[in-house]
């Protein structure tokens, strides 16, 4: 079975219940979440075994976020503990006219505040194959940046084929920060997933002739972005998800991988959202499990694309959707009916 490694924070998260604005919410729904804990669960749920690497409180809260990930079978052996507090975000879901809200409370979280000795790299990637981190790791300050250098470091020198989901936070970090970090992080990268607003906040390649601000993106437009990635960066594969409707009124949902000779372009979803969290998380880990897998390139896109698109129906951050199921829905129609 192939063996996987994510790093990042764990987070609690509080959204208000139903549509309700903040000011209006009266008690939170409690769930935990984060980009790269967000990958682990699914990897877990398509069968790898995925650890998780972090570090948590030793209090209840702290213990809750660990729970949390071993519910759905993810590997915690290897979460430090210790720190004051576990961060914690705030969201308040938007609906058509309305963008959702969120808020940060994570200064001087666990991870933030941890150290290089908190973790033994060596260990942790024994017999690993594949290793993912996200932008937002590095943003959460000076120890997490050296942490996660230190870990893309060690995944190079032991063979660890290693993914970055670009994530770029603007309220963690400026561009030029997350440039800096991150163009030194890139050379340890195989895999670059990132869609068109990433690569331009972080590394000014603007997507010619789309509006980023828009949310819309062609996928020829795409295709020129990770063409520019792949030049710089030598990555094996870029990947994203595209926002790229046929009408205002349909939410279109596909997604390219390209290998710097030649691009490919999964079928299209129409997704109806019930919450968007987590669903660049889940085109990763769809993506991570296709590739370790071995899979044709075509066929882990479909993958990849085919989890997203679910995970746009399930509440919370997670995306608590099995292998079968993500493999169903590439067959059938795309409606997700058998
Ligand atoms: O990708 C989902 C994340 O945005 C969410 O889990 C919160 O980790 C988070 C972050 O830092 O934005």
């Amino acid at each position: 079975m192939k063996k996987v490694v994510t790093l990042g924070e764990i987070m609690l998260r509080l959204s208000t219940p139903g549509f309700q604005r903040f000011v209006q919410a009266e008690n939170f729904d409690v769930c935990y979440g984060g980009g790269e804990a967000n990958v682990c669960v699914s990897l877990a749920n398509y069968g790898l075994e995925a650890r998780f690497v972090t570090k948590v409180p030793t209090h209840e809260i702290g213990q809750s976020a660990v729970n949390a990930l071993r519910r759905f079978g993810v590997d915690t052996n290897f979460i430090a503990r210790g720190g004051d507090r576990l961060g914690i975000y705030f969201l308040e879901s938007g609906a058509s006219q309305r963008a959702s809200k969120v808020i940060y409370d994570r200064a001087r979280s666990a991870i933030a505040e941890a150290d290089l000795s908190d973790f033994d790299w060596h260990q942790i990637f024994e017999g690993v194959d594949w290793f993912h981190f996200t932008g937002i790791t590095p943003a959460l300050g000076s120890k997490a940046t050296e942490i996660t250098m230190a870990a893309c470091q060690k995944a190079k020198e032991m063979g660890v084929t290693v993914s970055v989901d670009l994530n770029y936070r603007k309220k963690l970090w400026t561009p030029e920060e997350a440039n800096d970090v991150m163009s030194q992080l890139m050379k340890y990268v195989d895999v670059c997933i990132g869609n068109e607003e990433d690569a331009e906040k972080v590394f000014g390649i603007k997507a010619d002739g789309t509006d980023v601000e828009s949310g819309q993106i062609d996928h020829a437009a795409y295709e020129k972005v990770a063409n520019q990635l792949i030049e710089r960066f030598s990555f094996k594969y870029v990947a994203s998800t595209l926002r790229e409707s046929y009408s205002a009124s349909d939410n279109g949902w596909s997604a390219m991988l390209c290998d710097g000779n030649k691009s490919y372009l999964s079928r299209k979803y129409d997704v109806r959202i019930v919450d968007r969290v987590g669903g660049g998380d889940s085109f990763a880990s769809g993506l991570i499990y296709g590739l370790v897998t071995e899979k044709p390139l075509q066929e882990a896109l479909e993958f990849a694309v085919a989890a997203s698109a679910m995970k746009h129906t399930v509440p919370g951050d997670f995306n608590l959707v099995n292998r079968e199921e993500v493999e169903t829905l590439v067959k059938g129609d795309g409606s997700g009916r058998v």
